[in-house]
């Protein structure tokens, strides 16, 4: 079945959705995107996917050239036209199509653009399990040199990162600061539970900080965990109790191995059990 792609201010064809060889978003990675996700028609925290894309484009002077009402109706529009009340959502704004040369003032008419698809998800007896992971050498972006913080269309950071994973035979990589402090995975942020806290990296570890991340901190809160955010090292992680990494794609996935040590007694913990169970009631049972 063919896809139908809202382009700038309509529907079209999978076929139809296309954008110039001269967009900036091709030639330079400029640009910015979210991914969300539907549950049974409601796209979670909206608001919040929103306004980190608009903080994203900010951060780049690029003007995005709809409303956010116009991109949230087309957001819907998207995932009904494709027969996806339970979908992943990508949105993209390109710098859009200029002259070569970096200047995005020779630049004219960014590009809109919403595709919604099924989720591509973690081998289910993985996350059943909980994930094996690996450190990749390739540190997270210098928050001087590119924020985290933005969710550009350069994301090649991650992808070495994601690489190195791979090639290790695991789904996600760890990485680092480069302070050589923990930061995140490739596309989800990091948690660990040590005695009756509950930690993660805070933003100025240089991470995208995950709508996920927020949603599970407040569950953390609601049900009496210790929840904060803390500085965290690779033997914070080797010596935890548990560890769990969230996203839009993931929910909470617990991770039992790291750099080949068990973490904790090398299954899915209590805390991220309960966590991950509160986290499917929040977005499925309408909590
Ligand atoms: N860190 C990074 C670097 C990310 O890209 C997260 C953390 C988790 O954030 P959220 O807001 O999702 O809890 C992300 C999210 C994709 C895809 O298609 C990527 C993300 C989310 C959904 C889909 O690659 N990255």
């Amino acid at each position: 079945m063919s896809r139908l792609v809202f382009m700038n201010d309509r529907l079209v064809p999978e076929a139809e959705a296309r954008v110039s060889v001269f967009d900036h978003g091709l030639l330079y990675g400029d640009g910015v995107f979210e991914g969300l996700r539907a549950y049974s028609g409601r796209v979670f925290r909206l608001a919040e996917h929103l306004d980190r894309l608009w903080a994203s484009a900010r951060a780049i002077c690029l003007e995005i050239p709809v409303s956010r009402d116009v991109l949230g109706r087309a957001i819907d529009e998207t995932l009904a036209a494709n027969g996806l009340p339970d979908g992943y959502v990508r949105v993209v704004v390109t710098r859009g199509a200029g002259s070569l040369g970096l200047d995005p003032a020779r630049t004219s008419a960014p590009q809109v653009i919403v595709i919604a698809d099924r989720l591509a998800l973690y081998p289910a007896e993985q996350v059943e399990r909980g994930l094996r992971l690996v450190t990749a050498a390739t540190q997270r972006s210098h928050p001087a040199a590119l924020s985290p913080r933005i969710k550009s269309l350069n994301y090649l950071n991650n992808i070495m990162a994601k690489l190195e994973g791979k090639q290790a035979g695991c789904v996600e990589a760890l990485m680092l600061n480069h302070k050589g402090e923990v930061a995140e995975c490739t596309a989800d942020n990091v948690f660990v539970v040590r005695g009756s806290r509950l930690l993660t990296p805070p933003p100025d570890a240089g991470i995208l900080e995950g709508i996920t991340r927020g949603a599970v901190m407040e569950l953390a809160v609601a049900a009496g965990i210790d929840c904060r955010e803390a500085t965290l090292t690779r033997h914070d992680l080797y010596t935890a109790d548990e560890m769990f990494i969230t996203g839009t794609a993931a929910e909470v996935v617990p991770v039992v191995e790291l750099d080949g040590r068990a973490i904790g007694d090398g299954v899915p913990g209590p805390v991220t059990r309960r966590l991950a169970a509160a986290f499917h009631r929040l977005v499925r049972g309408g909590g």
